[in-house]
């Protein structure tokens, strides 16, 4: 036990730190520390207060629910209090929560209600006889901010309920997010315009729904999902699972991945196969939330302090943690663009090893103010790249162990110089293909699974061959023989016979994927697919000009100026012949010829479950080549939803909205017809 002059003094900093942060994070929108960190600091606190009640205030962070209204909006009292969640660190902590309420309720097992817990910013929505008339943030729980005129351009947000509808007052609530997708869209394009990067989704996010323009809040990829409601006129369902589908018949979303659980081992078995998902996951999560299902045995489990005693959040590991950035060393891709990048003091984070990320380009480093020898926070987030987030106390840096990062003026691997064209944040190696690391990066591209699909030509491999001169441009890959293959190093018979097999499937492939495989600056997959299937001819996107590339969807002047500065170059040209003469080759043109009159045409289709004869990501291209949308989760605008086995709820969906359901062999036959 600390003495008590300790314990005061700790609590003093705690209090202090604490309420800095939440300054920070709930009015800046630019939290200093992980939420990780964040919640260390509160457990911390609350430890130290429940050794000594006598040091206990009413001021305490620990004794309110969140951060403090702000001045820029008006202030909202919530009809009904919006309470936080206990949190569960570990396995035993859930066990814990179980047992208590298995106590109190005198059961021998309790019926759960398991959800995600959404990385997001908590709303409350409120709507007068089914019509939404007000939004606002979480705030201090009782108090929020008026974000209505934000929230209302939200899509995911009913501006009027569906089906029967509610009388009275009814307040939604919910957590509005950015996917992982829409947050990596939005950041290229605010750095771009020079705007403020954001440092993760959520931030993105809050930062998004806090704008004082409207207009700006629509232009932002923010969506919503509803985990609850408070207060609520006229009858409510028994159960938090049923309220949950009620939630759903009047429109709102409601995550995929809720499910009923009886008894402590079924919620730790929903936990795992939710973290297994998790880097899959286009949203961030972090952590699951286990309720009490039965609204009776929730009211008698009532509250403490700032949370229900039926609910709690069990945690996953933190995508952020702290590490020492080692060095900086450059990488040089696949366009010459030089990255620097961390090497850091690995660590483990979320399960994964780190000692690499990406520091993107020089005015990145500058921006967050990165020294060699600082101790930095790292974030890794499903399959993107780690990144150096920021500096750990930088105001407090020791300069006698730490240096600036300078950029190399000469390319590290052939020592061509660098350049850095006025007003571009990228500098390049000015070697071309002539560079080994420029042609080895282009290889790799042309090789992976998205572009020409070569099975088991890896990394180490390219490298290999470029290295030692076997291989001058793609097309010299389908040159090399099995013997020549079988005598590199670690290369037995069987595999340089693999590869050889791989190589040859490779030539039979889709326009869209050989587009892609070239790598012209700025084309990735969408874009190959679109101006595959516009003109579904090689000949017309090599010879189009810029003005007749713009005509394209989604394609810009920077990007059309990209496609004709690279056919402009001879040898381009004359690789693709020479691929073209080794016998790569692709379907004749669907969309050209008879997209019009396919019938999935315009047709919006939902995949759901798994597919046996192709994979979801096959069935979704081919989808797609034949001018269908695809979309991620059911609505009245799905046309058909193709479910696959273990299907899950957007089949329930599906059959409640009467949404038409495909069969796998169901729709190899639209396709092919
Ligand atoms: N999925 C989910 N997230 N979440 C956050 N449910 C949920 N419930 C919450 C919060 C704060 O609070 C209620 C249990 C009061």
């Amino acid at each position: 036990m600390t003495t008590k002059a300790d314990a005061a003094a700790r609590i003093e900093t705690l209090r202090a730190e604490i309420r800095h942060h939440d300054r920070q994070y709930y009015e800046l929108d630019t939290p200093e520390i992980p939420d990780s960190e964040y919640d260390r600091l509160f457990a911390e606190l609350q430890a130290l207060e429940r050794e000594h009640p006598e040091l206990l205030a009413p001021d305490s962070p620990t004794q309110r629910v969140g951060g403090q209204a702000d001045t820029a909006f008006a202030a909202v009292r919530h009809i009904e209090p919006m309470r936080s969640l206990a949190n569960a660190f570990s396995e035993q902590d859930v066990i814990d929560f179980d047992r208590r309420n298995r106590e109190r309720l005198g059961v021998e097992a309790v019926a759960y209600t398991a959800e995600p817990k959404f990385d997001g910013l908590a709303v409350n929505l409120r709507y007068r006889d089914g019509v939404l008339i007000g939004a606002a943030t979480r705030g201090d729980g009782e108090t929020g901010e008026d974000i209505t005129a934000n929230v209302r351009t939200i899509d995911a947000v009913p501006k009027r309920l569906e089906g029967e509808t509610p009388a009275g007052i009814l307040e939604v609530r919910g957590e509005v997010y950015m996917t992982r997708s829409g947050f990596e869209r939005m950041n290229k394009l605010q750095a771009e315009k020079g705007d403020k990067v954001f440092a993760n989704p959520r931030n993105a996010a809050a930062g998004s729904l806090r704008q004082l323009d409207p207009e700006i809040t629509k232009a932002r990829p923010l969506t919503m999902v509803s985990y609850g409601v408070g207060a609520m006129e006229g009858e409510r369902p028994g159960s938090h699972f049923a309220l949950l589908e009620r939630l759903r018949s009047w429109g709102f979303r409601v995550s995929e991945e809720v499910r009923q659980v009886r008894g402590v081992d079924s919620c730790l078995d929903y936990y795992r196969s939710l973290g297994e998902k998790r880097d899959a996951l286009d949203f961030e999560i972090d952590g699951v939330v286990y309720k009490v299902d039965s609204f009776e045995d929730q009211a008698k489990l009532g509250f403490v302090a700032r949370a229900p005693r039926w609910a709690v959040a069990h945690k996953f590991p933190a995508l952020e943690k702290r590490t020492t950035l080692l060095d900086i060393d450059v990488q040089v891709g696949r366009t010459g663009a030089i990255t620097p990048v961390a090497i850091l003091d690995p660590v483990e984070v979320a399960g994964v090893m780190v000692s690499r990320a990406t520091l993107h380009n020089e005015d990145e480093i500058r921006r967050k103010d990165i020294h060699i020898g600082d101790m930095v926070w790292v974030r890794r987030a499903g399959d993107v790249i780690p990144e150096v987030v920021s500096v750990i106390d930088p105001d407090k840096r020791d300069t006698s162990r730490t240096r600036a990062f300078t950029m190399p003026t000469e390319c590290p691997v052939c020592g061509a110089p660098v350049v850095r064209p006025e007003g571009e944040a990228v500098a390049r190696c000015t070697a071309g293909l002539t560079c080994k690391a420029q042609l080895s990066a282009s290889i790799q591209h042309f090789a992976s699974r998205r572009a020409m699909d070569i099975e088991g030509l890896g990394e180490k491999l390219v490298d290999l061959v470029v290295a030692n001169g076997m291989v001058g441009d793609v097309a010299d890959l389908y040159r090399v023989t099995e013997a020549q293959w079988g005598e590199l190093p670690r290369m037995g018979k069987r595999s340089a016979e693999n590869l050889v097999v791989a190589l040859e499937r490779s030539k039979e492939t889709t326009l869209a994927r050989f587009i892609y495989a070239l790598g012209i600056p700025g084309v990735g997959e969408v874009t190959a697919r679109t101006l595959a299937n516009e003109w579904g001819d090689l000949d017309a996107v090599r010879h189009a000009d810029g003005e007749t590339l713009e005509r394209v969807q989604d394609v810009g002047p920077i990007i059309a100026g990209q496609i004709v500065a690279f056919f402009a170059e001879a040898h381009n040209h004359a690789v693709i012949d020479d691929l073209l003469a080794l016998g790569i080759h692709w379907p004749a043109p669907v969309k050209a010829a008879s997209t019009d009159d396919s019938l999935v045409t315009g047709k919006t289709f939902v995949l759901t479950g798994t597919l046996e004869a192709m994979t979801r990501d096959e069935a979704k291209e081919a989808l797609l080549a034949r001018g269908a949308k695809v979309s991620g989760s059911v609505s009245k605008k799905t046309d058909y939803v193709v479910a696959g086995r273990d299907p899950g709820s957007k089949l329930d969906k599906a059959t409640a909205l009467g949404v038409t359901v495909l069969s796998e062999s169901e729709l190899g036959e639209l396709l092919t017809s």
